[in-house]
């Protein structure tokens, strides 16, 4: 007998051929975002297992309620703010995310923010659009140089490391700060900062990568700002809630930093659309792991963890229970 799965939000057609060979699933596509209404399909499907995406939340209310059949909870992405994973092992239920197959399709994405925020991608892609028929003059709408710059990584894990890779390329010299320094061989010469505050001065580029959470609320804020360089450039494919927006806004407006490029925001989709307003801001919605290929090994990454506990077996990726 398959397990009964319930998949919760949209998923790619080859995750959803792949679940429904090895599963008995029940898709609610948009229609059950609800939690009571995810709660009553779990429960009359009688679910062992649930395919969740960010869009899912998994606080300790939601987790008390779910049905004793429901055994795991694999959500598709590597962060996991929306699951309260103390809640989950309390409650004995295992929950898994999907790490590494998504790490260099988020960092492409962090370097194309890089870029475009740096050399006005915006700027130019609107003047092309509105039908440039003026060639502008030496000294006008320069960009700012990224090759051979100073960028600093705040969270040198998988992701952020991956930037760093990228930003070799580029000549960059790399700076980090992160809760614990990484072996030599991780470091690839990335100079570590025990403390964010005494990197931010030497960050003329500066790009976030430390997971959401209460440890991470608001770790770009005024004052954290006001410590970067005149005219540094912000990059965020992380967290929204990683940045004081206000006081970002403000930067921003004033000239203090020179651009941003921003993919992830502290309300999404209902971002401040003030940053839309801003020329010196390049924007994309949430989209850093969003390639066909890397959705799909995502997908199957959650699959194979479902399959994993469905079987009896440990999970690949589980978020407690490891040392
Ligand atoms: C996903 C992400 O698009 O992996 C993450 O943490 O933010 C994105 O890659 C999102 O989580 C979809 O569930």
């Amino acid at each position: 007998m398959p397990s009964r799965l319930i998949i919760a939000r949209p998923v790619p057609p080859a995750v959803l051929d792949r679940a429904r060979q090895e599963f008995d699933v029940r898709f609610l596509g948009d229609d059950a975002t609800s939690p009571d209404a995810l709660l009553a399909q779990l429960a009359t499907h009688e679910a062992e297992a649930l395919l969740l995406t960010g869009a899912v939340r998994l606080d300790a209310a939601m987790i008390a309620s779910l049905p004793p059949s429901l055994r795991i909870a694999g959500s598709i992405g590597v962060g996991y703010d929306h699951i309260d994973v103390a809640a989950a092992e309390a409650h004995g239920l295992m929950v898994t995310n999907t790490p590494d197959v998504l790490t260099d399709c988020t960092a492409d994405m962090a370097m194309l923010l890089l870029l475009a925020a740096c050399r006005r991608g915006y700027e130019y892609e609107a003047i092309m659009r509105a039908g440039w028929r003026q060639k502008f003059g030496m000294p006008d709408k320069l960009g700012m140089r990224v090759s051979g710059q100073t960028l600093g990584i705040v969270g040198m894990g998988r992701i952020g490391r991956a930037m760093a890779q990228r930003a070799r390329g580029f000549g960059m010299r790399i700076l980090y700060h992160n809760r614990h320094r990484l072996p030599a061989d991780l470091e690839a010469g990335a100079e570590y900062f025990p403390t964010l505050h005494a990197m931010l001065p030497q960050c003329r580029c500066l790009s976030l990568h430390a997971p959401g959470g209460a440890a991470s609320e608001n770790l770009i804020d005024a004052a954290a700002l006001a410590l970067l360089p005149e005219g540094a450039v912000l990059v965020n494919v992380a967290r929204g809630t990683l940045v004081d927006e206000e006081a970002l806004l403000a930067a921003l407006t004033s000239g203090r930093l020179f651009a941003a490029g921003l993919d992830v925001f502290r309300n999404e989709p209902a971002f401040d659309r003030r940053f839309a307003a801003l020329p010196n801001v390049f924007l994309t919605p949430h989209m850093g792991s969003a390639t066909v290929e890397t959705r799909d090994a995502m997908g199957f990454r959650a699959l194979d963890n479902i399959a994993a506990v469905c079987a009896g077996r440990p999970a690949v990726d589980p978020l407690w229970g490891v040392a």
